[in-house]
């Protein structure tokens, strides 16, 4: 595959930017390799600046459910643009997408934007302790909540791609408070309560955990979290920034029937536009500045050009039939390839919820992050090279999902299963 201009671009950015980008995950570290520069989007594919083109299950790491480009998404954002980029003023958009927030989400009664997931589970865990005056809080190894201090303790995505033992930086008073139990693990939740129940302001939880690979939750376990979360007082936060409206149109909440007390959402509420939220309970939300005492702020929170994005995603999205054709897609791959694995006597733990899906190079259930992280992720390098040289683009790290959209269609479903028959009989036997 033709990759001078890329790399080309990647020397430069690597004078320029700690590993040449952005988001660590982006420099195909774990697959290795020089990550492609992408020129454009359109549908669902992505074209690199060598003109190489690709089937893209990223999908901007998620949040572009309708695709790259899509018309309604473009009109709305040139035709806000052309009324001014940002006002740091209330504008009535604001109004607009959290009331289709709170119509597909009738659980976040009231909601707050801010630009990115982690400024949503930064407040929402500072609104947790203050509502509950605790300090303490669980969340799972192999979950990512973004990137705040107290969040970078045994996270997935990137943290686990790259291997790193948390992150240096983050003080030792900061990860005080962080008490972490392996996911799915509801009696280890119950003695960390029995031992600390008072002092836990909340659980945050990635519903279905999407940054180890998609690991769906057991049986009785979100259940147990929210009754555990009752009976001592603490908060139950499902960090839905992935999930919310990928493993269903109204996210983990509906699917599982479990209501969190706070929820934070990101990704497909910006259409592709720097967007993150968090709400739920009137009550607890009413505590935030102005109306209350717990402050958070931000210059461009609400922004004009992302609320009619996320107000045209959210439009398109909730018409009868298209959130069910990006599920279909995610279907169709993950037990095609599923399929192709066994064809090929590659051992392979192929995981879909939604429009989410994974693969992970291992004959154990994949449960946890000890589960997830016990898998071959050389096999996992090797597929992923072999499908990107077939023009399919997934996400270059095992530990994380991979994302359809409403526009991958059959054609698209049809290059990928053959690439992957291709990959997958090309990997060593088990
Ligand atoms: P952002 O700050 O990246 O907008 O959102 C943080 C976040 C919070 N909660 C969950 C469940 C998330 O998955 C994320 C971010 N997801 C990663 C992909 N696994 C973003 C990709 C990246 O870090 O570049």
């Amino acid at each position: 595959m033709k990759q001078d201009r890329s790399r080309q671009l990647f020397a430069a950015a690597q004078d320029l930017l700690p590993g040449g980008v952005d988001s660590p995950v982006r420099a195909f570290r774990a697959v290795g390799g020089d990550p492609l520069f992408i020129a454009r989007g359109e549908g669902p594919f992505i074209e690199d600046v060598d003109g190489n083109r690709f089937v893209d299950y990223v999908l901007s790491w998620g949040p572009l459910i309708l695709g790259h480009a899509p018309p309604a998404v473009i009109q709305a954002i040139t035709d806000a643009a052309s009324r001014g980029t940002s006002f740091g003023a209330p504008a009535e958009v604001e109004i607009e997408l959290a009331r289709r927030v709170r119509d597909l989400m009738p659980h976040i009664e009231m909601m707050r934007f801010v630009n990115s997931g982690t400024e949503a589970t930064m407040s929402a865990l500072r609104l947790a302790r203050a509502y509950t005056k605790r300090d303490k809080f669980i969340k799972f190894a192999g979950c990512y909540h973004g990137h705040a201090d107290s969040l970078l303790v045994k996270a997935g995505s990137g943290v686990a791609t790259l291997g790193l033992p948390d992150s240096p930086g983050v003080p030792e008073a900061a990860a005080r408070d962080t008490i972490t139990a392996p996911f799915n693990d509801l009696d280890a939740v119950r003695s960390l309560f029995v031992s600390h129940g008072d002092d836990i302001a909340a659980i945050i939880v990635e519903p279905v955990a999407g940054n180890m690979g998609v690991v769906p939750p057991a049986d009785g376990f979100l259940e147990g979290l929210r009754s555990l979360t009752a009976n001592y007082g603490s908060l139950l936060i499902f960090d839905e920034v992935m999930t919310g409206f990928r493993v269903h149109l109204s996210g983990a909440a509906a699917l599982y029937g479990v209501t969190p007390d706070l929820t934070t959402l990101g990704k497909v509420i910006g259409g592709g536009l720097p967007v993150g939220a968090y709400g739920g309970r009137r009550d607890i939300m009413s505590m935030m500045a102005p109306e209350g005492p717990v402050y958070q702020a931000g210059t461009l929170s609400g922004n004009p050009l992302a609320m009619s994005a996320g107000i045209a995603t959210l439009d398109t999205l909730s018409a009868p039939g298209v959130w069910e054709s990006a599920a279909w897609a995610a279907w169709e791959v993950a037990t095609g390839v599923a399929d192709a694995a066994k064809d090929a006597s590659v051992v392979l733990h192929v995981s879909c919820v939604g429009t989410m899906f994974s693969f992970l190079f291992t004959d154990v259930p994949v449960v946890d992050w000890e589960t997830a992280s016990s898998s071959d992720v050389e096999r996992f390098r090797r597929f992923f090279r072999s499908m990107l040289n077939a023009g399919v683009y997934l996400a270059p790290s095992a530990f994380e999902a991979g994302f359809t959209s409403t526009v991958h269609t059959v054609r698209e479903v049809e290059v990928t299963l053959a690439a992957a028959r291709e990959a997958l009989s090309a990997q060593v036997p088990a």
